[in-house]
């Protein structure tokens, strides 16, 4: 954890957000500008960077998020599929230094990425 990192307080609860889901490893949550009908956030709780800052430590949490971000989406309505993005560092435009995974869903099919 990190005292000064957004998403390290909103972890602990210092700062609200819309909580989807939280146990011991990753908390979820609503993005604050969604950009799909269903766009949420999943976090690990240990404070790590980016992706690019990943070690080994780090593969259970990891793994629980990814587990927790595609039960999350059936949950929230994404039946019929979804999208997953980590924005990574600069090139990446990534704009929270706090790693997390994007999910992106809805009833409409998303645009064209590449
Ligand atoms: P990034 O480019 O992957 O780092 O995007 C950060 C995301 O975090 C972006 O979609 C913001 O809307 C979102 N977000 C948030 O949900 N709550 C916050 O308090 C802040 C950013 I700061």
């Amino acid at each position: 954890m990190s005292d000064d990192c957004i998403f390290c307080r909103i972890a602990r609860g210092e700062i609200p957000s819309r909580k989807i889901y939280e146990d011991d490893l990753v908390f979820a949550f609503h993005d604050i500008n969604p950009i799909a009908p269903v766009h949420f956030l999943v976090i690990p709780k240990v404070h790590v960077a980016s992706m690019a800052e990943l070690e080994d430590e780090h593969e259970a949490a990891l793994g629980r998020a990814m587990v927790v971000a595609g039960k999350i989406a059936r949950e929230q309505g994404a039946t019929d599929g979804f999208r997953t993005i980590v924005n990574t560092g600069r090139v990446g435009r990534q704009e929270v230094y706090h790693l997390h995974i994007h999910v992106l869903g809805g009833p409409e099919i998303l645009p064209a990425m590449l």
